[in-house]
């Protein structure tokens, strides 16, 4: 059957098609990806109300793609106590947070009481705030640094507190493409056990991919496969989320940004290709804010939320480092024909704006 006639009749693409799907125009992949984010969610276009917070950016790894950690590029390390953390998590409660989303680097100085203990805090001091934390590199590195089984560490999270789990961490899956950007992080298969592991919980979790680097087409497509045979077997990922790597402050050395027209048509290949993921995120603080009002008409459905604070991508150079105001972005999205939805953590509907 042809690639076309395929999408035509919304048939599941495999890899070999998946990589063809690159060579199709723009405007082609749009009709196809558009369709589908239409017969999902009409005009609808999802955001939280949340708060970023990274806590330490000491790290005992070494990507050469991380503007975030503390090395030579950035002396600058600190490590939030828990006190400054629930500070934060006050003052954002008083505007109306639903969310924290809390990613930390992987600090062998901290100790598993202070990674864990933060959370219990959290939830008992604001139990109505969702608590969207730690990576799968994250979990791999407290894991193998205290000696504990992915298992034990999936059941420490859960009893402290943790409610769904980011999709950092995730890179690129091609194994050698990740020994070159982040040797020695969690691997591929670990990444997706953790996240198979989490889901077995019967909870939910997100999936990056940090593109526009080394990679090639048929990584980005490989990438995403593997996720989508995951979401097969678990089906516990919300939400696909493509980063585009930040060129500043880091050890890639990589002369160009990846163009808006990759940017798009790797969103309306992502929706394409992850027919079994709901929701596919714009976001916006990679792609800049343009650029993600623009993805709504090629397949993106979500666009995180106002953030607050960002450090991990604004450290590599985006201008995302205090979020966005709330009444901008929601006039944003009104003004480019989307339906502003905010959503909770889990995707419930709590107001249309
Ligand atoms: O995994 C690091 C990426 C990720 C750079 O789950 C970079 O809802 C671009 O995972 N350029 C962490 N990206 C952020 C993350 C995330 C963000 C928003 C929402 C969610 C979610 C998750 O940041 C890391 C890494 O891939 N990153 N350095 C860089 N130079």
């Amino acid at each position: 059957m042809e690639l076309i006639e395929k999408l035509e009749a919304g048939e599941r693409i495999g890899y070999e098609e998946g990589v063809w799907l690159y060579d199709l125009d723009l405007f082609t992949l749009a009709k196809y990806a558009d369709k589908r984010r239409k017969e999902l969610y009409g005009k609808k276009s999802f955001f939280n109300i949340n708060r970023h917070i990274n806590p330490t950016n000491i790290c005992k790894d070494i990507c050469k793609f991380c503007a975030f950690s503390a090395n030579r590029k950035n002396p600058n390390p600190y490590t939030l106590s828990h006190d400054e953390i629930l500070k934060i998590v006050e003052e954002a409660s008083k505007r109306g947070i639903k969310e924290v989303h809390i990613v930390s680097a992987h600090n062998d100085k901290a100790g598993l009481e202070w990674y864990m203990g933060i959370f219990k805090k959290i939830k008992e001091r604001f139990p109505h705030i969702h608590i969207k934390a730690l990576t799968a590199a994250e979990v791999n590195f407290l894991a193998k640094e205290y000696g504990l089984s992915f298992e034990e560490m999936i059941d420490m999270m859960i009893q402290s507190g943790v409610d769904s789990m980011p999709g950092g961490g995730a890179e690129i899956f091609d194994e050698e493409v990740r020994e070159y950007i982040c040797k020695g992080k969690v691997s591929s298969d670990e990444w997706l056990h953790i996240h198979r592991l989490w889901h077995q919980k019967g909870r939910k979790s997100n999936a990056t991919m940090l593109f526009g680097h080394v990679e090639r087409r048929e990584h980005r497509i490989d990438h995403m496969l593997r996720l989508r045979a995951l979401q097969d077997e678990t089906g516990g990922f919300n939400c696909f989320i493509p980063l585009i790597y930040q060129r500043e402050n880091n050890y890639l050395n990589v002369q160009e940004f990846v163009t808006g027209q990759e940017y798009l048509k790797t969103i309306a290949i992502a929706r394409i290709l992850l027919d079994n993921i709901p929701h596919i995120k714009a976001y916006w603080a990679t792609s800049t804010l343009g650029l993600a009002l623009v993805a709504q008409e090629f397949g993106a459905d979500d666009l995180d939320g106002t953030i607050e604070r960002e450090a991990i991508q604004s450290a590599a150079g985006a201008k995302s480092r205090y979020g966005v105001a709330l009444e901008e972005f929601v006039a944003l999205i009104k003004d480019s024909g989307f339906v502003p939805v905010e959503r909770d953590s889990l995707y419930n509907e709590l107001k249309v704006w």
